[in-house]
């Protein structure tokens, strides 16, 4: 399998650490890629039309995406793997989680985006409707953290996880942990996994 990747994408990061905790990832090949919204990469587009990164080609040559998709696919390769629950309740709660994650990512994706733009400036509204979705799902999160001690691994956590380290990444200076102490000791523990530490973010 090749996997068209970034090492600064926390897209890209839940398939990786979904790949190391399924023992997969030396079975994937990954294709460094840069893109971004403005700046598109013809190669990853012939195999993804909406050109995001992560796209997985698979050994038949067919192609998957997103991020979420990816992981069920490589949780599917493994007899037995439960990153993604049979039970239907259960199935739900664990999306929930993932689409709070990513949508968080994707708040994130629109700030990085704006910030960077040398052609206006970042206006003080659109910071704060950034900073507003993260601190509601912040908050939501740290009332949740008690009951996820202890819980088994899944995508939904995965996703979590790499939202709050990409906010360490990109947005240190928003300070998610202060006033969230449970959820800061519930990603300290998660953040340590071996998955996680072979997945660290990279470049600029
Ligand atoms: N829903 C997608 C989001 C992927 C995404 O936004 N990837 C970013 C890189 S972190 C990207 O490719 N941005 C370029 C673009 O949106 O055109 C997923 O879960 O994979």
């Amino acid at each position: 399998m090749k996997l068209y990747a970034s090492n600064r994408s926390p897209f890209v990061r839940k398939v990786l650490v979904c790949a190391h905790e399924l023992g997969l990832a030396d079975r994937i090949e990954l294709v460094p890629k840069v893109v971004s919204f403005l700046n598109a990469d013809e190669e990853v587009g012939r195999h993804n039309p909406l050109g995001q990164l992560p796209t997985l080609i698979r050994d038949d040559g067919t192609s998957l995406y997103d991020s979420g998709v990816i992981c069920d696919f490589l949780n599917q390769q493994v007899a037995g793997a439960t990153l993604f629950p049979d039970q239907p309740a259960a199935r739900i709660e664990m999306g929930q989680r993932q689409a709070a994650a990513d949508g968080l990512l994707a708040n994130f994706m629109r700030w990085y985006g704006e910030r960077r733009r040398a052609d206006h400036p970042l206006t003080p509204q659109y910071v704060a409707i950034c900073r507003g979705k993260l601190q509601r799902v912040g908050d939501a999160w740290e009332a949740a953290a008690p009951a996820w001690r202890g819980r088994p691994l899944d995508i939904g956590f995965i996703a979590i996880g790499c939202a709050l380290a990409y906010a360490d990444f990109r947005f240190a200076a928003e300070n998610w942990r202060q006033g969230r102490p449970q959820l800061a000791d519930w990603y300290t523990e998660l953040s340590s996994r071996p998955s996680f530490l072979a997945t660290e973010f990279g470049g600029g």
